[in-house]
């Protein structure tokens, strides 16, 4: 399988994951040694200019595929809604498969996810936090040293449009770390996908924020 997303088959990778699942192996398994060490890989060979952006979309293409048929094995544990996410990658990022690993693993922790997609500007997050009344969460991501302070501008907007109260905020991607998602003011900072979910439910048990907070 990880061959296989690292060459950009995705019709083999879904081939091969649906017959790894076949034999029994764990879907988390199939996560971690299959395509997340297949994409760490990538991106290594793309930093050294072994290969150039055309191979990484493919493998990307391949990583979704295999992604797609463990999703429903890895949400098999899934309860009733804990709580609403609001989920996406910020403006000018374009990277979208950790996002859609911590929907993954939200979804399988019971949350209900809205996912806005890549590319979000500020204002599509504040729109749909005010199309979401139910909603408490904010998750973002970044890959991209550029587009990380784009997080901050979007707390910043919510303090500025009075909305900041109502949410907890969780922060992600590879180039982000707690110290900064601490400078930026958000609630959570998760290295994967799993600790943010863990993060969630540990929100959820918590009482919602109190008015004012962060402001
Ligand atoms: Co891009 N890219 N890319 N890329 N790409 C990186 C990020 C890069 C580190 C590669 C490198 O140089 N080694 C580099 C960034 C350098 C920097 O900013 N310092 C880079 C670059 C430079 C670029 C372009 C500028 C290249 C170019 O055009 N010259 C361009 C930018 C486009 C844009 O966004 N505007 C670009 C484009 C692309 C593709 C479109 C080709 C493709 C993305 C396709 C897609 O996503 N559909 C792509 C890819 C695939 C990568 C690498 C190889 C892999 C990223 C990935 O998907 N990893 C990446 C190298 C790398 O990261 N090693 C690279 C797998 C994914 C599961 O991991 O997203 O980190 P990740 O998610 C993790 C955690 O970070 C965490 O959970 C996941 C694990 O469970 N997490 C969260 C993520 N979000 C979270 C949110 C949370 C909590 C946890 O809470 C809400």
């Amino acid at each position: 399988l990880s061959e296989a997303v690292e060459e950009g088959a995705a019709n083999l990778a879904r081939e091969r994951a649906t017959a790894l699942l076949a034999e029994g192996v764990e879907a988390e398994e199939v996560l971690r040694f299959g395509l997340l060490d297949a994409m760490e890989r990538v991106g290594q060979r793309f930093k050294t200019s072994e290969i150039f952006v055309p191979e990484v979309l493919l493998a990307a293409r391949a990583m979704q595929a295999g992604l797609s048929v463990i999703e429903p094995r890895l949400r098999r544990n899934a309860i009733g809604s804990r709580g609403t996410l609001l989920l996406g990658t910020v403006e000018g990022d374009l990277h979208s498969l950790g996002k859609n690993l911590v929907r993954i693993f939200a979804k399988s922790a019971g949350f209900t996810v809205i996912d806005l997609g890549v590319d979000v500007a500020p204002g599509v997050f504040l729109d749909a936090a005010k199309r979401h009344p139910e909603a408490t969460v904010v998750g973002m991501s970044a890959l991209l040293t550029t587009t990380m302070p784009i997080m901050r501008t979007v707390i910043e907007r919510f303090e500025a449009e009075g909305l900041r109260s109502r949410f907890r905020f969780i922060v992600g991607g590879a180039p982000v770390s707690e110290r900064y998602a601490s400078e930026i003011g958000a609630d959570g900072f998760g290295p994967d996908a799993a600790t943010a979910a863990d993060q969630l439910k540990a929100w959820a048990s918590e009482q919602r924020p109190t008015a004012g907070r962060g402001a």
